[in-house]
């Protein structure tokens, strides 16, 4: 089933296809896009929704009748398309007052108009249908060293998610927060650079069932982290409210790819991971299409996404489906792994004379693992030779 359709939960940020391909060193390349116009593209693509920033629907600075005028005709392309709006999010970054942050920007004015902000956008995003509210801190962080004292920061940043969650409890709102880690760009070093910094925070806040992670694909590889492993983590905290799927080769710019270019193997892994996981959210692409396409190729590049990911899907499902893979599993003894270390209790592992005392310790280092094996049945698989 090669083919999109609602039912893969397939979503689009407006800005993706709509990036004109603004970059520090050029200018557009492509005019803006309608946002309606964008709907019923994602719509005719097969996709189950779409996201957005406060900013991306209605231009900043707008009066409250050009807004009312706006998110109108928005909801009637969405009434018309069937296209959900499962997710949004606050822009907290282009306008030069976030030059320093928002949430931990040193002005307090900024910080209280930067909550304003979010939650003025948080009624919109509920009326729109949206249970998952995207925070990406891209601003809040810092290039100097005595320019922001990271504790207090965090103590700040701990601060604008409590007030939030007391927001959404208050209004009876069903949303909760989904903080996208980033190591770097646009500030020098950013503040819960990965998934592991942004669970340990979220663990301090007063309401941490309100907060969980939307982690991307290619923010965790520029810091040369391994993707599905985060997923996997994240998954096991129960941590997993959203995603960003994209693609990104190495540790260098943000290059936010379509998903399954990049780092090819990390996406069928993690493909693989998240069809077998209990994660029922949207598959959400957040990318940016080369600047060098038209908007033919910004439709194509679109509909890359699903296809890749459609594609991968397809090659996970006959991995694990292929009976060799599931003897080269055994053989690897992943069906060890699975079983408790101790569930004889800690007594009878101290009086298990086989687990120390006798045990031989030169025969299991010697005993080969067959990962090798299982590892070109996954190649395999993955190039469709099997
Ligand atoms: C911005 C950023 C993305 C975030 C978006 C949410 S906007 O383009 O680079 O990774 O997901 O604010
Ligand atoms: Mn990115
Ligand atoms: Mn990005
Ligand atoms: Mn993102």
């Amino acid at each position: 089933q090669l083919t999109p359709t609602p039912d893969d939960k397939f979503t689009f940020g407006l800005w993706t296809v709509g990036w004109q391909g603004r970059d520090p060193f050029g200018d557009a390349t492509r005019p803006a896009l309608d946002p309606v116009e964008t709907v019923e593209k994602l719509a005719a693509l097969g996709a189950y929704g779409v996201t957005f920033h406060d900013d991306d629907l209605v231009p900043f600075g707008s009066s409250d009748a050009e807004r009312e005028a706006i998110v109108k005709r928005f909801r009637g392309a969405l009434e018309s398309t069937g296209l959900r709006v499962p997710m949004a999010t606050t822009n907290l970054f282009t306008h030069p007052v976030f030059k320093d942050g928002a949430f931990t920007a040193n002005d307090r004015d900024v910080r209280r108009y930067a909550l304003r902000k979010t939650i003025r956008n948080i009624d919109l995003a509920v009326e729109l249908g949206a249970t998952v509210y995207v925070a990406w801190g891209g601003r809040e962080g810092a290039e100097h060293g005595a320019s922001k004292d990271v504790r207090v920061a965090l103590d700040r940043l701990k601060e604008a998610f409590d007030l939030l969650g007391d927001y959404v409890t208050e209004q009876g709102y069903d949303l909760r927060f989904a903080i996208e880690p980033k190591p770097n760009e646009p500030r020098g070093d950013i503040l819960l650079p990965t998934i592991g910094h942004a669970l340990a925070f979220i663990d301090r806040l007063e309401r941490p069932e309100l907060v969980g992670l939307n982690p991307e694909v290619g923010h965790e590889q520029m810091a040369g982290l391994n993707f599905p492993h985060g997923i996997a983590q994240a998954l096991w905290s129960g941590k997993l409210f959203h995603i960003d799927l994209n693609g990104q080769s190495g540790i260098k710019y943000d290059q936010d790819f379509r998903f399954g270019a990049g780092d090819l193997r990390q996406a069928f892994w993690l493909v693989d991971l998240l069809e077998s996981s209990d994660y029922q959210g949207p598959r959400h692409f957040d990318f940016k299409p080369p600047r060098t396409e038209d908007f033919d190729g910004v439709w194509e590049s679109a509909a890359g996404n699903m296809r890749n990911y459609l594609l991968l899907k397809e090659r996970a499902l006959a991995f694990r489906a292929d009976s060799e893979v599931q003897d080269a599993l055994r053989a690897a003894r992943l069906d060890e792994l699975a079983q408790p270390t101790a569930a004889d209790g800690l007594a009878a592992l101290i009086a298990d004379r086989s687990a120390f005392e006798e045990f031989d310790v030169t025969a299991a280092a010697e005993r080969g693992m067959a990962f090798e094996r299982l590892d070109q049945l996954a190649i395999e698989h993955l190039l469709g030779a099997r």
